[in-house]
């Protein structure tokens, strides 16, 4: 039953007793995977058996070599973390073992403020360290605009890095090495942002091993469709990942969600009822907080909106 699938379109069956590899994903494509071994060797084409298995980029799995370049993939070992988004129906999975989000914005085009903060939510909510990269701030007619649209960000404390990959990419190597090194990294953000290009500025050989899987993966060149991790070269990782448009989180719990919004944290014990849910009840910190203007509006609205799609869910 398990390996029906694989007969079906036409890939190769490891034969009985084939020989287990421990290897890790290092690109995913629908359930087409490619597995980097541990031990070296060069990667094999996986696909994981059974039809519901959901393996992630950042996974160790264990897989049954089918010949030299293909493989089933037959167990995944327990992560650290999973970070993924999800809606009422269905969740996505962008990677795991991940020590650090960074979410990379831009100049132009025009940055979604709304998936910045539901980014900023999920790292926190997964147990990632989030840093913010503005890049082209070389486009000196919007970068007011962005750095003022970006200080309270930088008032609460999230830690910001300013560069342009490609208009300046020394001082952004710079920028960058600091943050980069020993850690497994996801790269988020929307399309056009730079996030291929700050790939290709850090990791060598990056972009023939883009072409390389593009082909091997059947996919486009320019905007990237699949998630690729690079080793780096003074060990860690980095994780591309193709732009997003919806950032649902419908998989947190309220705790998570009033935990994720550092303004809120102080404030939190603040509330008449211990049970408080920081929308319309009596005695609410936060309430009083917005309506005096130490909370933004905007940010409340973030969160009432999270925990209305979180509601939403039946669990
Ligand atoms: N002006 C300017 N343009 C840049 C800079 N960095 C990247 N770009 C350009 O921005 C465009 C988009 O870059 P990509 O790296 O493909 O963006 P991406 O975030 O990977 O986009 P998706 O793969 O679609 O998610 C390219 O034309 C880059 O050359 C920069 O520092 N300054
Ligand atoms: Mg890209
Ligand atoms: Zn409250």
């Amino acid at each position: 039953m398990t390996r029906r699938p694989a007969r079906a379109t036409g890939k190769a069956v490891p034969p009985p007793g084939a020989a287990r590899g421990r290897g890790r994903v290092i690109a995913a494509h629908g359930r087409h995977y490619l597995v980097a071994p541990t031990d070296g060797g060069a990667p094999l084409q996986c696909f994981p058996r059974g039809k519901k298995s959901e393996v992630a980029v950042g996974d160790l799995v264990q897989y049954e070599a089918a010949s030299a370049d293909q493989g089933v993939i037959v167990d995944i070992e327990e992560r650290r973390n999973l970070l993924y988004r999800s809606d009422q129906f269905k969740s996505k999975l962008f990677a795991s073992n991940l020590d650090q989000l960074l979410i990379v914005l831009a100049t132009e085009p025009f940055f979604s403020e709304d998936l910045l903060g539901r980014a900023l939510v999920a790292a926190d909510a997964h147990g990632l360290d989030a840093v913010i990269v503005l890049n082209k701030v070389d486009v000196a007619a919007a970068l007011p605009t962005a750095r003022t649209r970006l200080a309270p960000y930088r008032a609460l404390g999230y830690k910001i890095l300013e560069m342009a990959v490609r208009g300046a990419p020394e001082a952004a190597r710079e920028a960058l090495s600091a943050t980069l090194g020993g850690r497994s990294t996801l790269l988020l953000g929307q399309s056009g942002m730079g996030k291929s290009t700050l790939v290709n500025l850090v990791v060598p050989n990056a972009e023939a091993a883009t072409r390389e899987i593009s082909s091997a993966l059947n996919s486009g060149k320019h905007t990237t469709t699949f998630t690729r991790l690079y080793a780096l070269p003074d060990g860690g990782a980095l994780i591309d990942s193709p732009g997003f448009q919806e950032f649902g989180l419908y998989h947190l719990s309220e705790g998570q969600l009033e935990r994720g919004f550092p303004e809120f944290r102080p404030l939190l014990t603040g509330c008449r009822f211990y049970n408080c849910r920081h929308l319309h009840e009596p005695g609410c910190a936060i309430l009083a907080a917005v309506a005096d203007g130490r909370i933004a509006p905007t940010r409340h609205a973030l969160y009432a909106q999270l925990v209305h799609e979180a509601s939403q869910v039946v669990r």
